[in-house]
């Protein structure tokens, strides 16, 4: 078989079980969805790694003395700064849309569920790359306990940091006003379409992977901030962009086309491809 038959057969065998290609890409959402070549990357790379393949995982004398940060590295929004001064106490992980039972989790709560710890390459699309140690919940286990209902193909995270536009990180938001101000204030702010704030998606296949996990530690300590404290995701066959770091709320969708500009992430809107597979 040349390579082209290859993919087409492939792509035929699959089509039934990975996805219904023309909703995601955007036809039923009346958004862009993707690009006819990313679908067959995204294609292609299914079939040749295989829905449970896992990425290398590394041994503790392989971790790098330094992991490099990058994109946002302290967000500057005022709801965050709340959140980060109490050590993330009242900081909760909202799960919702289509989910049998929403769930709001502390971060002790995410302790109490089974944990992972794996030691993985990070590759940047920038072209550098670090060894780290992730511990984490399984995105597994929590959708578990919230009950994805079968409509359900992407996992879509809502992150902290804003990345254009007025964050919330205002003097008028001083010390007398309360998480419940700033939260009014970021609320009224994404009603005017004024922030952007990081946003990611991957679909349930990887959502499901065995190594996809909520990090909350690394290299055996808690997540730092520069690292997406309290709360990062690890999809390790994917590039660096899809690992969304101060995850807030996670959403489950049958289409990402009317969320942010319907490209299915923050740098996909700005021409990256939606499917960053390595
Ligand atoms: N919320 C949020 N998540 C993000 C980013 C960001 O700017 N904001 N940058 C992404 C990019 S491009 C990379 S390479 C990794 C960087 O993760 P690190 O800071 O742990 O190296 O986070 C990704 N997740
Ligand atoms: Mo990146």
């Amino acid at each position: 078989m040349n390579r082209r038959h290859f993919v087409t057969a492939g792509a035929a065998a699959l089509s039934g079980v990975v996805v219904g290609c023309d909703r995601i890409a955007g036809t039923s959402g009346g958004g862009k969805g993707l690009h006819a070549a990313e679908w067959v990357t995204y294609r292609a790379q299914r079939i040749l790694l295989g829905a449970d393949k896992l990425a290398p995982e590394f041994s503790e004398s392989d971790i790098a003395p330094h992991f490099r940060s990058n994109g946002t590295g302290d967000p500057p929004d005022k709801s965050y700064k709340l959140l980060a001064r109490d050590h993330f106490q009242n900081w909760r992980l909202r799960i919702d849309g289509l989910v049998e039972r929403p769930l709001d989790l502390s971060l002790s709560d995410l302790r109490s569920l089974p944990a992972r710890t794996q030691i993985t390459r990070h590759d940047c699309v920038e072209g550098w790359s670090c060894i780290g140690k992730w511990t984490g919940t399984p995105l597994s286990e929590i959708l578990t306990r919230a009950g994805a209902k079968t409509q359900a193909r992407f996992a879509v995270f809502h992150c902290a940091d804003t990345m254009e536009g007025d964050d919330d990180s205002g003097d008028q938001a001083a010390s007398s006003e309360g998480l419940a101000d700033a939260k009014a204030k970021t609320a009224a702010q994404t009603l005017d379409n004024r922030v952007v704030r990081y946003y990611e998606s991957i679909d349930l296949i990887d959502a499901l992977h065995p190594q996809t996990i909520l990090a909350y530690e690394m290299n055996g300590q808690p997540l730092s901030i520069p690292y997406g404290a309290p709360l990062r995701l690890r999809v390790e066959r994917q590039l660096g962009y899809k690992m969304a770091k101060y995850v807030m709320h996670i959403e489950l969708a049958d289409s990402f086309a009317t969320i942010g500009e319907g490209r299915g992430g923050y740098w996909e809107d700005r021409g990256y491809e939606w499917y960053a597979g390595i």
